[in-house]
């Protein structure tokens, strides 16, 4: 499995390194992006450990140089509980020593950072640990009185820290006393190849069969997206124009969305498609995208949106603005206004002009900013600076 050839200490001898990436397997933005880099980084002649308790949603197919190494979660009639933490050190140990990992990259600090600082005490000669913020690890879980205290220690026992936007960096550097300079802000990313504009008429019009304008959605729907609010300003605009609304995901608050749709009659006009994790093959079909969170990191749904040219109306909280370019490729309006924000998607469907300058700068945004060749050399950058 190993290449061949003289082994610098940290690293291989042509500049390639073993990096043991840890994620949640789950549908939700960390789990992509950590399975984006891992991918991107093998493609860039990198072996890639995958480390998780299931195969990450979006690593589909074979790539070269990728390797996935399950989490065992042992079930005993004494414990009522499964040992996530225990079992993850675990296997980030075993990965560590059969592989000669260079690099423990965790996505997610709870307990993926912990589990690597066990696993990290445990090694003679240990690689370095870069643990990736991305949201409520932070700005919700984290912060409970219960796991403050061990969050914070698992972050400052990382010797690379990085959170996905400048919001993030400052909530951490608030909340958890994490001195300003031990953080680097490294945004998410998209693959403009794979997200990018394109025109499918008959997926169209499965989704919109008399011509409707398409808004769509992809969340995992919990308490923090608003998903009611996504409903109330499909209405808003339902209201004025024929379109159609393709809720994409699934989670805990999916009932109370359809609750809504009911209460707001447009239930005919509303169509719940589950999870889905090829969402750059959806998202084109769509003329406007929705994210009503009241908090988010970063949003990297509202990224692959304007990466595909559909324009985002959604909450200016958090670290949206950073992503969308309020008046260029979205509006953003104050958390909970819905009917500003219906107003907003109303102009946006309503004007072909004013759509397509917004389509377009979007685009642009995502290619300049975001693309994969301009953000994966920081994580390299950072793991060569560590090893
Ligand atoms: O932190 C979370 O809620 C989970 C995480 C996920 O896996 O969905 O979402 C966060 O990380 C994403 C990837 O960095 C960001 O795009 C999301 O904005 C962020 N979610 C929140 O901050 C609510």
């Amino acid at each position: 499995m190993r290449p061949c050839g003289p082994r610098l200490a940290g690293g291989n001898s042509d500049g390639t390194m073993r990096i043991g990436i840890t994620c949640y397997p789950t549908y939700g933005g960390s789990g992509a992006v950590a399975t984006e880099l891992g991918i991107g980084l093998a493609a860039r002649g990198h072996e890639v450990h995958f480390i998780s308790y299931a195969q990450p949603f979006r690593l589909a197919g074979f790539h070269e140089r990728v390797y996935f190494h399950e989490v065992e979660l042992e079930r005993y009639p004494l414990f009522e509980t499964s040992h996530y933490t225990l079992a993850l050190a675990a296997t980030i140990h075993d990965t560590a020593v059969r592989q000669g990992l260079d690099i423990v990259h965790v996505h997610y600090a709870i307990p993926h950072a912990t589990s690597a600082w066990i696993a990290r005490e445990m090694l003679d000669s240990a690689p370095p640990l870069v643990t990736t913020l991305h949201g409520t690890d932070v700005t919700l879980v984290g912060l409970h009185p219960s796991f403050r205290a061990i969050t914070r220690f698992s972050i400052m026992r990382s010797q690379g820290i990085t959170a996905v936007s400048r919001f993030l960096k400052e909530v951490t550097v608030r909340d958890f006393e994490v001195p300003e300079e031990r953080l680097c802000v490294i945004p998410n990313f998209v693959d403009t190849e794979l997200f990018r504009p394109r025109e499918n008429a008959a997926r169209r019009r499965v989704f919109a069969p008399g011509g409707e304008k398409i808004v769509m959605h992809v969340s995992n729907f919990r308490p923090v997206k608003r998903i009611r609010d996504v409903i109330d300003v499909f209405a808003g605009i339902r209201r004025e124009m024929p379109c159609r609304l393709v809720m994409v995901g699934d989670g805990p608050d999916r009932p109370r969305a359809a609750q809504r749709a009911m209460e707001r009659g447009v239930e005919r006009d509303v169509v719940f498609l589950g999870k889905h994790a090829s969402v750059e093959e959806l998202l084109p079909c769509a003329d406007l995208f929705l994210m009503t969170s009241e908090s988010e990191s970063f949003g990297l749904a509202a990224l692959e949106a304007i990466a595909c040219g559909v324009p985002v109306v959604g909450y200016r909280a958090g670290g949206l603005p950073e992503v969308i370019t309020h008046g260029e490729s979205g509006l953003l309006v104050p958390v909970g206004d819905v009917e500003e924000a219906a107003t907003a998607g109303t102009c946006l469907l309503g004007s072909a002009e004013l759509w397509r300058r917004f389509s377009e700068a979007g685009r642009r945004d995502a290619v300049e900013r975001f693309a994969v060749a301009r953000v994966l050399p920081d994580y390299e950058a950072l793991y060569r600076t560590l090893v």
